[in-house]
């Protein structure tokens, strides 16, 4: 509203059903900075202590009674990522199953090297105990490849047991298998059948991978991160097949461990993280994100909140409870109007599961309704990750990418990116939103369905050229169902 009051008039979609979140208000575009994070009861911080961190930065956290290692950055908002426990926690890149944690290896290697890898993660080559272990270990396993397991039989000839020391439960060996042949003492699962055969340890075939398990300590902290779990869940039942849903936000309602009346996590109702708004008048609206814990706001210029300094101008500290569409400060705050360019729910909430991969699409909620700066973004996501949302500008049939900005996600729900003053985009009315994927696949929600003029016009399996500035040729939308609807909103500082 305050940027163009006629857009919230408009009721062809959008912001249309919801306009009372159009009447934005000034907001200082801010440098964040994370406050030390918050002291975890089952972990102890490796990383040296700071007063305050930059944007980026990570800290260690190492469980105090097991291996795990959790590694958690200073988030654009003034929060960590990274799970809020350590102890019981899958390391980076590793599957939780059952009480272990599952890797896929994706090298050409003898027995003993892939014994010597997982032995770097205080793992195993992994064992088998059961044939539903079997088939998970199984889905792991990428490109139908050969994969040694860890079971051997050179202690006694013909009794294989787990390099762990465990005792054969299952096994589903090839007709005729083991034999022996010229000592072999290993095991590896065919990629044509899923059979076994004992092999040579030290032979390196032509397609050999392995997975790697982890026993998992003991998970000591067992609490519901997010408010909504229940609601989540009862909307999506599946919800918890997500394993970072089930594991890291919401393992009491999906049931994985049970809270113990002995562990009483208080650190995080009592010390909130928080964002340091520098520059900031005190009239500034604070900066609110959905994170789960609550984030406060604390603006440095100000002792209290009825009390002003030289850094802020008469004219706010006069009207404190109403601010305004433009603010005036004595310092070198920027203050902006901003628009939305969408409001979308997400409903279905897909995952995207293509790495590396970007995706633009044209449709009315996809493109900018203003022109000006993107200040502010905010999207749907549950998976912690890392991923890119950038403007696209059009050239004729063309588009150029005008610049593209670093999201490291929370994974609490929604959630909001304040854009630092030196990764500020400009974007011209008609602009069109693209998301860019890393790693993390899942790290963004969609729904499959679609506006009716809503079309796919760049999905692209490389990135190796997406940067600012680059021209990239128009796509043929394509038709075949795949068309995804992102819940991402950005906002514009029309000035
Ligand atoms: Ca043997
Ligand atoms: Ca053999």
């Amino acid at each position: 509203m305050a940027g163009n009051p006629m857009y919230c008039s408009a009721d062809d979609g959008g912001c249309a059903e919801s306009c009372k979140q159009c009447d934005f208000v000034s907001q200082p575009v801010a440098d964040v900075q994370c406050q030390p994070p918050e002291e975890q009861s089952d972990a102890t911080l490796l990383t040296a202590a700071s007063d305050s961190y930059q944007v980026g930065e990570t800290v260690v956290f190492k469980c105090n009674t097991g291996p795990e290692i959790n590694n958690r950055t200073c988030l654009t908002d003034g929060t960590w990522s990274g799970g809020r426990y350590t102890c019981g926690a899958c390391p980076a890149g590793f599957t939780s199953y059952n009480s272990k944690c599952y890797k896929w290896f994706d090298e050409f290697v003898d027995k003993y090297s892939a014994v010597e890898t997982c032995g770097l993660f205080n793992g195993v080559v992994a064992t088998i105990s059961s044939s539903e272990e079997l088939s998970f270990i199984h889905s792991l396993v990428e490109y139908e490849r050969n994969y040694w397991l860890g079971f051997n039989d050179t202690a006694t000839e013909g009794i294989f047991i787990g390099d762990d020391g465990q005792a054969l439960q299952v096994a589903n060996w090839k007709s005729g298998q083991p034999d022996d042949y010229h000592d072999q003492d290993c095991v590896k699962v065919q990629a044509d059948d899923k059979k076994w055969t004992d092999e040579s340890c030290g032979e390196q075939g032509e397609f050999d991978g392995f997975v790697c398990e982890i026993k998992k300590s003991e998970r000591i902290v067992c609490k519901d991160w997010l408010n909504t779990c229940q609601t989540l869940i009862a909307e999506l039942p599946s919800s918890c097949e997500t394993e970072q849903f089930r594991e890291e936000q919401c393992p009491v309602s999906c049931g994985i461990c049970q809270p113990s009346p002995t562990t009483t996590i208080t650190a995080s109702q009592t010390t909130p993280s928080t964002t340091t708004i520098t520059q900031a008048s005190s009239t500034a609206p604070p900066i609110t994100t959905t994170s789960s814990p609550p984030t406060t706001t604390s603006m440095p210029t100000t002792t209290t909140p009825t009390t002003t300094t030289t850094a802020v101008s008469t004219s706010a500290a006069t009207t404190p409870s109403t601010p305004t569409a433009t603010m005036s400060s004595t310092t070198t705050t920027v203050t902006v109007s901003e628009t939305r360019n969408n409001n979308l729910e997400i409903k279905a909430r897909g995952h995207s599961r293509e790495k590396n991969h970007a995706v633009l699409v044209d449709g009315y909620n996809m493109r900018l309704h203003e022109t000006g700066e993107v200040t502010k973004w905010t999207y749907y996501s549950d998976v912690p990750g890392t991923f890119w949302l950038q403007i696209y500008s059009r050239e004729f049939d063309d588009f150029r990418l005008s610049g593209e900005n670093q999201i490291v996600s929370l994974g609490s729900g929604e959630e909001t990116f304040i854009v630092p003053p030196n990764q500020l985009i400009h974007g011209n009315k008609g602009d069109l939103v693209g998301i860019r994927f890393g790693d993390d696949v899942d790290v963004l929600h969609y729904d499959d369905c679609c506006e009716p003029d809503t079309t796919v016009l760049l999905s692209l399996d490389t990135v190796s050229t997406m940067y600012p500035n680059s021209v990239h040729a128009f796509h043929t939308p394509d038709n075949d169902g795949s068309c995804r609807l992102y819940s991402i909103t950005a906002y514009v500082a029309t000035q």
